[in-house]
């Protein structure tokens, strides 16, 4: 079992590859009834254990639509996936099906001390009975930490609504934007995190920008802290102000010395054309817009290649199983965390149990109070839960076979997001091995290749201005490949010279600011059997006199391999260099006498964010 951290800048993929040394034996795949261990919950099982948590009047629970902090309500409702040695049980060796659970975890708001508590309610389908969750000691979640629900989200865009009336000339002027009567120039806010200076903090900053086509590259200057603490949200406060590289105590501090000159002022243009709400066709697009401007010299013309499959795909979907060559693997989109595949068989034997998203964080630098301040952990921004629609086409292949998911997630009712994953098969454009044996006479003795194909099983996260790509690939010669890929929009603040120390300017009052991307993936590899070690390969040079020709010495490289009888010490701190070969090794050997092993392959650009053991370092010590 291990983990893996990858890192990567803007828009770079990360991939992580576990080649397969190892030889196969056939046995019988697992059958789709059994691998429905791993299967997400449907919308009966979703609604079962809605209405049973209902029934327990003691939780008195409240929709999580009521307009209100102050409540009990049902965040978040997902499969609970039983203990690894009892699905092995199960799945090997025929003893019974482990006990199908949820996890649920519900807001206690409307309590004296409100907190958040996870339960395990089971037996599906008939649920009868829920066991709170204990967290690890010392790791109960912060009431004060919980995620922002879509209610609260209402209630902060009241309160800063609220709060900034003293500002709306101010914003008019120096934005043409407003948050009252605004109809089609209205402001907008991102909030960032983490909410406050030390646990048990809720204060966040908000920027304000302008509520057009990619609005996240839109700042208008003014930045706002709120204490948004209090269950209830008329005791929300504004804190303090940062506009144009001043703080101010308050928007009516702020609109005061507006009033009388003493405000360093920043009109911006408009995005808009003048007299227009919005676009037309004939206007040129926002910057902010994803619309193509401008001309190559040499224009790409049509729709570009596209797939074909004449004979159908060449993979099998059956429930939550797919089949594909020597491959067998179970998936589930979990909502808390994100796309997990399970029980990966390739050549008839288990390889790995579990490889699986498990977080992704962005830790920015910049000069605004914002920029300085955000450290996003996505999970507590539903990283599981963001898979909305994929494009036939454009985000996946058109001929891909598209699934839809449920999500019980700050609702109160499992939500169907339509074709949140997809499944294909594509060539990699590269064969798989190929060989032109020459005659050295002008012809050949024989040409072999074997064609590049893969198939792909793809989700997204959109976690409000990003987008990730998730990808698990896999190769037909038992190589597998998870994959991450960053796109959308950047998380960007207003331009200020001093800014230019942590960003680049990517627009007249725009700054895209330095910041780290890390990603954790769980590898639970199993090869050859669940009693793997780890042991690591490197090259060693030896320097030996020539036994052909005494006379000479030779230098050559050697294999040298280390063991790790201690997972720690296979723990690989940054900026230090890590062994070439990272083999999860079997005591099993192959016909050749060597240990059967997979390889793990890091393509990463990580490195140490934060100084460990710093503050929120200790929230992504996986990160270490
Ligand atoms: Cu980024």
């Amino acid at each position: 079992m291990g983990r893996e951290t990858l890192a990567l800048g803007w828009a770079v993929a990360a991939t992580l590859m576990l080649q397969a040394l190892a030889m196969a034996e056939h046995s019988p795949r697992t059958p789709h009834s059994k691998a429905s261990v791993f299967a997400d919950l449907s919308a009966q099982e979703l609604k079962a254990v809605q209405s049973f948590l209902w029934s327990r009047k003691e939780l008195r629970l409240e929709p999580s639509r009521a307009s209100t902090i102050a409540k009990n309500s049902v965040f978040l409702l997902e499969m609970l996936l039983p203990k690894k040695q009892q699905v092995l049980k199960f799945l090997d060796n025929g003893q019974r099906r482990p006990v199908r659970e949820a996890r649920a975890v519900v807001f206690f708001g409307a309590q004296e001390h409100p907190n958040i508590t996870e339960f395990a309610v089971g037996p599906l389908p008939q649920p009868y009975y829920l066991r709170e969750l204990p967290p690890r000691p010392g790791h109960r979640a912060s009431w004060a930490s919980r995620p922002i629900s879509s209610v609260e989200y209402v209630l902060l865009n009241h309160a800063l609504q609220e709060a900034t009336k003293p500002l709306h000339q101010f914003f008019l002027d120096t934005t043409g934007f407003s948050f009252h009567n605004c109809q089609l120039r209205c402001l907008t806010f991102t909030d960032v995190a983490p909410r406050g200076l030390a646990s048990g903090e809720r204060r966040t900053w908000f920027i304000l920008q302008r509520y057009v086509e990619g609005y996240f590259l839109h700042p208008t200057g003014l930045e706002l802290l709120v204490d948004h603490s209090s269950t209830n949200a008329q005791d929300w406060t504004v804190e303090q102000v940062w506009y144009n590289g001043k703080f101010y105590q308050s928007p009516e501090e702020l609109a005061r010395k507006y009033k009388n000159g003493e405000v360093d002022v920043v009109v911006l243009e408009d995005p808009l054309p003048k007299g227009k709400g919005a676009e037309s066709m004939k206007d040129p697009p926002l910057f902010s817009s994803y619309k193509p401007r401008g001309d190559f010299p040499s224009p790409i013309t049509g729709h570009g290649p596209r797939l074909v499959q004449p004979q159908g795909p060449g993979y099998k979907l059956e429930g939550n199983t797919v089949l594909y060559g020597g491959w067998s693997f179970s998936f589930r989109l979990r909502s808390s965390t994100g796309l997990q595949v399970l029980n990966v068989h390739f050549g008839g034997e288990r390889i790995a149990y579990e490889v699986s998203v498990q977080e992704a964080v962005a830790l920015y630098g910049g000069h605004t109070p914002a920029g300085m301040q955000t450290k996003y952990i996505d999970v507590g921004w539903g990283l599981g839960t963001v898979t909305h629609e994929l494009a036939p086409g454009i985000d996946c292949p058109d001929i891909a076979t598209f699934l839809d998911a449920l999500h019980y997630y700050d609702a109160d009712d499992p939500i169907r997001y339509p074709r949140a994953l997809c499944l294909f098969e594509m060539p990699t454009g590269v064969p798989l091995r190929r060989h032109f044996n020459s005659n050295f006479d002008s012809g050949f003795n024989f040409y072999a290749g074997l064609k590049g194909q893969v198939l792909v099983l793809r989700t997204t996260s959109t976690v409000y201005n990003y987008d990730y790509i998730w990808d698990f690939i896999f190769y037909p010669n038992g190589v597998m490949e998870a994959k991450m890929h960053a796109t959308g929009y950047v998380h960007a603040t207003f331009y200020t010279p001093e800014g230019l120390r942590h960003g680049t300017r990517l627009h007249t009052h725009l700054i895209g600011n330095m910041h780290t991307h890390l990603v954790h993936y769980r590898v639970d590899l199993d090869v050859a059997g669940t009693k793997n070690s780890f042991q690591t390969l490197r090259m060693k040079l030896e320097n030996i006199t020539n036994p052909w020709s005494p006379t000479h010495h030779l230098v050559q490289p050697t294999l040298e391999q280390t063991r790790y009888p201690r997972e720690r010490q296979a723990a690989f701190h940054f900026r230090r260099t890590l062994p070439k070969y990272l083999l999860f090794t079997s005591p099993k050997k192959n016909p050749w006498g060597h240990k059967r092993s997979y390889r793990l392959q890091i393509h990463s650009m990580a490195d140490q964010v934060l100084p460990p053991g710093w503050q929120e370092e200790r929230a992504v010590t996986w990160a270490r």
